[in-house]
């Protein structure tokens, strides 16, 4: 099946409230990395993963926690750039917000980010993967996984670009290998392993990403993604838009 019929099946079945239990994504090379990101829509994985220690957060429990699973925890974060924008929540930690109407019929909440006037980089919705007293960031081993699924829809009035990313012991500060404290190409931090999601559109899709597909920018350090030593996931708007972006159940998978 090709995206555009992926598109339209979706769309209407998004208008009835509900995705079909289409499998036929998983044959599109999305999960092994040559596709990067797809929407589908499949609502019978909203009743959760295969295997339940490969989700990330699923956000019914209204609070800002990365579900406990494998040693992760940690906290959905917000980072703005530092430019005069405006953001709900501008910055910190992400509470879930209520889905109007639900998504699904089992999902009742979902992360919402929204906001405008950004100049630099954009903003960022970011989760370390865990977080411990006294060292802080630490990485973990996400080697048995090839990638990570997730519900995502925009507001009507998004105008903003959504780049998943990954950062790893090359590109976190606190890797120990790039340089936090400076900008220089092939030398600073930040430049995450990622993907554009799209299309993005007003209907709820799922997505797929394989760790496989994502690149780098090239403004950092130089490397290949260590999925032993992963620090943080990240979502990241673009500057000079407008955003209104929702997220629901993310997931790892195998
Ligand atoms: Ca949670
Ligand atoms: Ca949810």
């Amino acid at each position: 099946m090709n995206v555009t019929a992926l598109i339209a099946i979706s769309g209407a079945l998004a208008a009835l409230g509900c995705g079909s239990d289409d499998k036929s994504d998983d044959s599109d090379g999305s999960g092994d990395g040559a596709g990067g990101s797809g929407p589908s829509t499949l609502c019978a994985a909203a009743a959760g993963p295969i295997n339940p220690a490969a989700l990330l957060d699923d956000f019914e429990d209204g609070d800002a926690d990365l579900a406990m699973n494998e040693g992760r925890q940690s906290q959905w974060w917000m980072t703005p750039d530092g430019t005069t924008g405006e953001s709900t929540p501008l910055e910190g930690a992400v509470l879930p917000e209520r889905i109007v109407g639900g998504r699904c019929e089992k999902s009742l909440y979902g992360l919402h980010l929204s906001g405008q006037g950004f100049t630099d980089w954009g903003a960022a919705l970011s989760v370390s993967l865990r977080w411990e007293d006294g060292p802080g960031e630490v990485p973990v081993d996400l080697s048995q996984y090839r990638g990570v699924r997730f519900f995502a829809r925009a507001g009507e009035l998004n105008t903003a670009t959504l780049r998943f990313g990954v950062h790893d012991v090359h590109t976190h500060g606190k890797g120990g290998i790039c340089d936090p404290n400076t900008m220089e190409v092939g030398v600073g931090c930040w430049d995450s392993f990622g993907i554009d999601v799209k299309p993005l559109d007003t209907e709820w899709n799922e997505y797929s990403i394989g760790f496989a597909s994502l690149k780098q920018r090239d403004f950092g350090v130089k490397a290949e993604l260590d999925l032993s030593q992963v620090y943080q996931i990240d979502f990241v708007v673009s500057p000079n838009s407008i955003f209104d972006v929702w997220l629901d159940d993310v997931w790892l998978f195998e």
